[in-house]
């Protein structure tokens, strides 16, 4: 049987659990577009994550929808790329029941994620949560990837992704599992691979985050985009001379690094631009080039948005072509452990 992919493929997803932000868009999506011409792109709408915290039914079911339209507003070509709905394979769920049993509970319990959501209240988090990381394993795994486009804060969960692939191929070597899975490499962009919270500086951005101030959303208007970024949080000094100065700085290093990557521009090259200037100032040009970049991707959102049996088709089309790819690797997965 041939697993092997033509060209190197790519996997990555996004949760559907509330609206999408710009950190969502410049740490991950806007990744994603870049590399469906050279790679086999799989992008995942990962409904079985989004679970491992309670969702409301109705709401989930349109958030399904909303990450689709995401991804084709802000230029995945679902003709180039396989966009599907993870819990429409249900080799996701079985191979990551397989992989719990190869991963160690030891390597679960130094994953920060979990420790982050999870808060103080760990003995009431679900045993999803927990047990998240192993699921994005399976995710990437079924698929045989080789490159995972994500933000800094998932930069962990790939390199268990990598230790259970690495254990996995060792354990079951003797039955056809020597270098079964390729060993996935993440692929972090620095240029908004972190955007934190418009309000904390030392908060990432969160589509879960109770205030919606604290982000720009993909569906904002211009003005809500002019507002929340006048109303970002800045500290009481001029704009820094140099970059080595904004390590002390959070919220500046946040508001400079959106506007580096949007305008596709060096940190250094940004405050050499702005040094010595008021935020007020910099936060009006950071609004224009912001406007200027998700305004379109905007647009073309709401209109996706009102196309449902457009998006339905797109996810139908998908699933067959995601089940193409994985049938293959989840059924050698069950003759190598020896199932079935
Ligand atoms: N603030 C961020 N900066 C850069 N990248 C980010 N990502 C998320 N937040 C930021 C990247 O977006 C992709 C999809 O994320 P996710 O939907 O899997 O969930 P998450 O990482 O847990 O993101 P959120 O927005 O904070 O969601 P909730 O609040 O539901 O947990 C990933 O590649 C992620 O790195």
């Amino acid at each position: 049987m041939n697993l092997k992919a033509d060209r190197k493929r790519v996997f990555s997803g996004v949760q559907p659990s509330g609206s999408l932000h710009i950190g969502n868009y410049l740490g991950a999506i806007k990744n994603f577009v870049g590399l469906q011409d050279d790679y086999d792109s799989v992008y995942c709408i990962v409904d079985l994550h989004a679970i491992t915290v309670w969702q409301d039914p109705a709401e989930l079911k349109e958030n399904i929808l909303e990450v689709a339209a995401a991804y084709i507003a802000s230029g995945i070509d679902p003709r180039k790329a396989t966009i599907f709905v993870q819990s429409q394979i249900p080799a996701h769920a079985e191979l990551a029941w397989i992989l719990n049993c190869t991963a160690r509970i030891g390597w679960l319990n130094r994953i920060t994620q979990f420790k982050e959501k999870a808060g103080k209240n760990r003995e009431k988090a679900s045993v999803g949560l927990y047990a998240y990381p192993n699921l994005m394993a399976s995710d990437i795994l079924l698929y045989h990837s080789h490159l995972v486009p994500v933000g800094d804060d998932q930069k962990q969960h790939l390199e268990l992704t990598r230790d259970i692939a690495q254990k996995f191929n060792n354990d079951f070597s003797a039955s056809g599992g020597k270098d079964f899975f390729p060993i996935p490499e993440p692929m972090i962009l620095s240029a908004g691979s972190r955007v934190m919270s418009l309000r904390d500086g030392q908060k990432k951005m969160s589509k879960s985050d109770p205030s919606s101030m604290t982000r720009i959303e993909l569906i904002d208007t211009d003005d809500q985009i002019n507002r929340k970024i006048m109303k970002a949080t800045s500290d009481a000094m001029l704009l820094p001379e140099k970059v080595d100065d904004l390590e002390v700085r959070p919220e500046a290093k946040n508001l400079i690094t959106i506007y580096s990557a949007f305008a596709d521009e060096t940190l250094e090259k940004v405050v050499a631009r702005f040094k010595g200037k008021q935020f007020s100032r910099f936060k009006k040009e950071l609004a224009e080039v912001v406007v200027e970049n998700m305004g379109p991707i905007r647009d073309e959102f709401i209109r996706l948005k009102a196309d449902k049996s457009f998006i339905v088709k797109v996810l139908d089309e998908g699933r067959e072509r995601a089940a193409e790819k994985s049938t293959p690797v989840i059924s050698e997965v069950k003759l190598i452990v020896g199932l079935g």
